[in-house]
């Protein structure tokens, strides 16, 4: 049996280093007066750190390998979308990198479908990024990522007809104009409500939509030479603005893997 590959991320720190971390984010004195933080917000503050310390070691994801470059991430957008939680939630976890062409037994031990992202909580092992970021949201509820049902599937179909585009071998069966009617309606929605698509903070919703973007992005490009057009450029701020941000530089796929990822679909 294989032993699996751990990346610790960087995020892996000791409480007393999440303490001060934690504690950093908030300027304790500004210009002219000194920063008092509501009964609520200290409430909420001491939730976090007592739910964040208690864990006393980081929480153990697998998440696809590369298939290009040995130990570094691969390309799986559900796996992303975990890692972000992770991220923006600001709690330490560990990577184990899986070879999906070659599943190890200890892996489909975990994961019995052998599907990646899985994720340790509480000594059980669960899959699927929805149900992952739903279990962390309600033990790590600070910060909140957490949407209204009614945006939640803001954006949802642009990741099916994207791949219907990337698939369709007829430039006439109005694949493309599939995905152009999606990100119209996207555009329309972040240009009244945006910048992202719970308003000023980032949510969920955005974690789940950016690596599916980030992928559209770069196999569109790609195979098809085709990139979002000028007359969106609501969709195109907000890619520019989900790909920068810190802990999207930090979990994404490498490009060359996004293209190796798609090919069986576009050649098969
Ligand atoms: N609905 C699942 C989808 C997960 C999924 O399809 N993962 C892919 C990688 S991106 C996988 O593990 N496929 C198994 C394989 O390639 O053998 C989720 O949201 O987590």
């Amino acid at each position: 049996m294989s032993s699996p590959t751990t990346v610790p991320s960087a995020l892996a720190l000791s409480s007393s280093a999440l303490f001060a971390s934690s504690a950093g984010r908030i300027p304790l004195f500004s210009r002219f007066s000194v920063y008092t933080p509501s009964i609520r917000q200290q409430r909420s503050r001491c939730r976090r750190l007592f739910a964040v310390s208690a864990l006393a070691e980081p929480l153990e994801v697998c998440a696809k390998a590369s298939v290009t470059t040995p130990g570094k991430l691969g390309d799986c957008p559900f796996t992303q979308r975990v890692l972000l939680t992770l991220e923006e939630k600001k709690l330490p976890y560990e990577m184990k990198l899986v070879d999906l062409r070659n599943k190890p037994e200890w892996f489909l031990k975990v994961s019995p479908e052998g599907k990646v992202p899985a994720l340790k909580l509480d000594e059980k092992w669960i899959s699927d990024s929805d149900v992952i970021t739903q279990a962390l949201e309600e033990k790590f509820p600070d910060p909140s990522l957490a949407v209204p049902p009614e945006k939640a599937s803001v954006g949802a179909k642009i990741f099916s007809t994207f791949i219907g585009f990337l698939k369709s071998k007829d430039p006439n069966d109005g694949s493309e104009q599939a995905l152009l009617t999606e990100l119209t309606s996207f555009n329309d929605y972040i240009k009244d409500n945006g910048p992202f698509i719970n308003g000023k903070d980032i949510s969920a919703a955005d974690l789940s939509l950016g690596p599916k973007l980030y992928h559209m992005d770069i196999a569109l490009g790609h195979y098809k030479k085709w990139s979002v057009p000028e007359s969106l450029p609501y969709v195109k701020s907000y890619m520019k603005t989900i790909f920068s941000l810190p802990s999207f530089t930090k979990t994404r796929a490498q490009p060359e893997d996004v293209v190796e990822g798609w090919r069986p679909k576009v050649e098969g």
